[in-house]
């Protein structure tokens, strides 16, 4: 009697953690998580951290200064290549819009992706584009093209999938 009560327990186990495995893998198929990268810690060449402004992630946000050259660059980690959705959060409080060249693994996305003005530096906004990512490392980078930049608070990446399930991405 015991060891049938033994052997039940176990299989009873078994089942759960193949339950449990499954669920796992059927819900990041599913829905897809949303990895964060605060631009404060990506490598910043010219542009300059900042925190006056409120309303950021994280420790604050980069501030583009010079017209053009200046640039905020990721290195982010995918455990799946495909198509992302890239979602920079900015501020841009200026009297213009301000593009931003985009740049992925060395291949340009994007010559002028539009960063509409908010009017406040204090308001945060979002802009997203879409570029395929390779499983493992991936450099991402935003460039200045004569127009300055927003302040960018940070990107988020999100699989976006084009097939019947992409309805539940949204
Ligand atoms: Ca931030």
């Amino acid at each position: 009697m015991m060891d049938v009560k033994r052997i039940r327990i176990k299989e009873v186990f078994l089942a759960c953690l193949i339950f449990a495995i499954m669920f796992v893998g059927l819900w990041d198929f599913f829905a897809p998580s949303v990895t964060l990268y605060e631009a404060e810690n990506a490598k910043i060449v010219g542009a300059r951290f900042a925190n006056k402004h409120p309303g950021y992630t994280g420790t604050g946000y980069v501030d583009y200064k010079s017209k053009s050259d200046e640039y905020i660059q990721w290195t982010v980690d995918v455990s799946r290549g495909g198509p992302y959705r890239i979602t920079f959060r900015y501020a841009l409080g200026g009297k213009y819009n301000r593009p931003l060249k985009i740049i992925v693994n060395g291949e340009t996305v994007d010559e002028g992706l539009a960063i509409p003005r908010i009017g406040d530096w204090d308001e945060w906004d979002s802009v997203d584009i879409e570029a395929i990512l390779q499983q493992g490392e991936n450099v991402i980078k935003a460039v200045s093209i004569g127009k300055s930049g927003p302040n960018i608070d940070s990107i988020s990446l999100k699989y976006v999938r084009n097939d019947i399930f992409g309805f539940l991405d949204n």
